[in-house]
């Protein structure tokens, strides 16, 4: 007889850097406890940084309810008596927390040994999973579910990773998600308003739409120039944060926020608030072209099917660029010979490379086939769904 899937779940989120780790988090809690009804605790050792992707989370509180999911802060680097934040007494007491089914640790984050040590002594032993970063290279299906046997403890984790092919954990898609977007895309009302609410203005003939998520980078200038002097008018939508200060300073300006709008020649740039992950996918959907960055960005410019560029988050030594390559390299399959190097060329260009007007210009001059396999290749993904393959396996290895 098969086995049940687990009915809770710890989520173990450790924040390096940026919006990524709990971004991902966030989106597999919130699908784990709405879609297939597991009561969900995610432990976030960073509230602050969470709370500009949901305004209602209270930075001060230890523990609360948001949107079905509960979530706990928790400190990682266990020094939370030093820093005093929140408070030495809402420390979680590992030993005292209701064991659970799941465990996820997401990115390699360090579990507190007090927990493991719980997980040992618990009756029923809870499934133990490493979420690892996303990656389209060729090792990661052969490392796809490998088990790690804990060196002193009965207690094995495994290795579970995300991935474009179908002997790896797939991606993060919500179940009616490809239906809303194209809901959305056939709908030209729904963008009319969704441009209002930005404060937008509504699109002209023959006028071009441009999301920019990027971190800072040298090619930025070089590309808002070209938008500037180009025939086509552009609207580049840029959510505050990391390149922000860079576009700022190509307006002659030293800083800027949202609601701002700066125009000169065919470019218009306005500065749009961080807002909700369900309200970036639609600036992703209404747009004719994104720039995204770094891991979960990058997966809903896929979902959104338009054609995108993606800036990877920068590793040392380079090994980032074999990476960026690996998903150039799968997503150009099926494209028509001359847009495959378009693709590369930009993406190689907006990646620390040289030229990205001469790219851009190449890349747009192919728009038009690459919007058109957006939606197969998004098709084609999503048949592996990552939060279905992550129960399915943990009820397989229970
Ligand atoms: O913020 P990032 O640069 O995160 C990075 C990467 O994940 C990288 O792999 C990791 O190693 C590093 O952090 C530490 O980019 P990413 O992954 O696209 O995450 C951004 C998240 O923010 C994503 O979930 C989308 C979300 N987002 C919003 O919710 N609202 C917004 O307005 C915007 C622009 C993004």
């Amino acid at each position: 007889m098969e086995k049940d899937f687990p009915r809770s779940c710890d989520i173990f989120c450790a924040v390096v850097d940026n919006y990524g780790d709990i971004g991902v988090c966030w989106r597999l809690a919130r699908q784990l406890a709405n879609e297939y009804g597991l009561s969900v605790r995610l432990w976030v050792d960073d509230l602050h940084g969470f709370g500009k992707m949901l305004p209602e989370l209270d930075v001060s509180l230890s523990q609360q309810t948001c949107r079905g999911v509960e979530i706990r802060w928790w400190d990682s680097s266990e020094k939370a008596i030093q820093r005093g934040f929140p408070h030495p007494q809402s420390l979680p007491r590992w030993e005292r927390e209701a064991s659970v089914d799941l465990v996820i640790g997401a990115f390699a984050c360090k579990l507190p040994d007090s927990y493991i040590a719980a997980m040992v002594a618990s009756e029923a032993k809870p499934v133990w999973l490493n979420l690892e970063y996303l990656s389209a290279e060729e090792w990661v299906e052969s490392h796809h579910k490998l088990p790690s046997p804990h060196p002193q403890l009965p207690l094995t984790k495994y290795f579970f990773f995300p991935g474009f092919t179908p002997r790896t954990g797939g991606l993060l898609l919500e179940r009616d998600l490809l239906q809303r977007r194209d809901a959305f895309q056939r709908d030209e009302d729904a963008q009319s308003r969704y441009w209002r609410s930005l404060h937008v203005p509504p699109r002209t003939a023959n006028e071009l739409r441009v999301s920019l998520f990027s971190y800072e980078n040298e090619a930025i200038p070089e590309l808002l120039r070209a938008w500037e002097r180009g025939a086509q008018p552009v609207t580049c939508l840029l959510p505050e944060g990391r390149a922000l200060p860079q576009v700022a300073a190509f307006f002659g300006l030293a800083g800027g926020r949202a609601g701002d709008v700066w125009q000169r020649g065919s470019l218009a740039v306005h500065v749009l608030p961080f807002v909700e992950q369900p309200e970036y996918d639609r600036l992703l959907w209404a747009c004719d072209v994104n720039f995204v960055r770094g891991e979960d960005s990058c997966v809903r410019a896929q979902w959104a099917a338009k054609p995108f560029i993606w800036q990877i988050y920068p590793q040392q030594d380079g090994v980032h660029l074999d990476k960026l390559d690996a998903l150039r390299a799968r997503y150009v399959e099926g494209l028509p010979a001359d847009a495959a190097p378009a693709v590369r060329e930009l993406w190689q260009a907006w990646n620390g490379g040289t030229d990205v007007a001469a790219a851009w210009a190449r890349f747009s001059a192919r728009r038009k086939q690459l919007a058109e396999h957006g939606p197969a290749w998004a098709k084609r993904l999503s048949g592996n769904d990552l939060a279905l393959n992550l129960l399915d396996f943990s009820r397989q290895v229970a």
